[in-house]
């Protein structure tokens, strides 16, 4: 692997300041299922890598028994903690991990990880060039989908697209559940989120761009998996709503953030 994957403590066999170099945050809701597999997968790829990582699941409220499953996975070979969020939302879970991260870089994926876990070293490599965001894409040349959404998704995927271009500017996919930062812009981004659903994604990319911070998106394999906690009809209607309270929002989310980062 390439030693600019390393942090200068590891290079040098220093103290490290920071408790990892690669956090990666799993928000679960009701996952006892998908997630077992996903977090071994995980800590297979990461404990291959020559930098230290961590997994931290982020218990959504499951009522299901998603933490104790974690906790039987807990030796699996890379630290793996579970953190409780009691706000509902994907948005709400993710901006939980993000800010509660300590790690040199801090990166999130489904709990399905329809993404394989080998693009983890695509991520790392740009943020190793030090770019702050990192955006898996199943939209930018590259990308490949060997199994796609139900036609549904497709096209309520289409609609948001259309209805989101200025939002999201250069980004060609917003919503691929595979993206990475540089843990301080990181927290910049997620520490006062106003969008707690499946939409969080547009405000994380509409304040980076604000913040003018670096934001690269890369191409990722990426293959629909069942089991999705996606309800067409009750998150997508949820989606609109938090589309509209996003617009109206902006000016104040984009129009200060050099405070936003004090
Ligand atoms: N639906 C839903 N998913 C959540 C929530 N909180 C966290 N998540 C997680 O967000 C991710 C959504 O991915 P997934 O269900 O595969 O959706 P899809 O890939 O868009 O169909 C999963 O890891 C969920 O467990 C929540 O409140 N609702
Ligand atoms: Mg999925």
């Amino acid at each position: 692997m390439d030693a600019r994957f390393l942090s200068p403590a590891a290079e040098h066999g220093l103290a490290r300041t920071t408790p990892c170099d690669l956090e990666l945050v799993i928000p679960a809701y009701n996952e006892e299922r998908r997630l077992a597999p996903t977090v071994l997968a995980l800590a297979e790829h990461l404990s291959g890598l020559p930098l230290t990582t961590a997994l931290r699941v982020i218990d959504n409220g499951s009522s299901d028994r998603t933490a104790e499953c974690v906790d039987r996975l807990a030796a699996s070979g890379v630290p793996i903690s579970v953190t409780g969020c009691s706000r509902r939302g994907k948005g709400a879970a993710v901006a939980r991990g993000m800010v509660a991260s300590r790690a040199r870089w801090v990166g999130f994926c489904d709990a399905d990880l329809a993404t394989p876990a080998a693009a983890i070293d695509d991520a790392l490599r740009l943020l190793g060039d030090g770019w702050e965001v990192v955006i898996g894409s199943r939209r930018c040349a590259g990308a490949r989908i060997p199994v796609r959404q139900p036609p549904l998704r497709r096209l309520g995927g289409a609609g948001f697209r259309l209805l989101t271009r200025k939002l999201s500017g250069p980004v060609k996919d917003t919503q691929c559940g595979f993206k990475f930062f540089e843990t301080r812009a990181a927290h910049r981004l997620f520490a006062d989120i106003t969008t707690t659903g499946f939409t969080f994604d547009l405000e994380v990319i509409a304040r980076a761009r604000a913040h003018g911070l670096s934001l690269t998106e890369f191409p990722v394999v990426w293959s629909d998996q069942q089991g999705s906690s996606f309800r067409p009809f009750a998150d997508g209607r949820r989606v609109v709503g938090e589309l509209w309270r996003l617009h109206r929002a902006l000016p104040r989310i984009t129009s200060h953030p050099a405070e936003a980062a004090a």
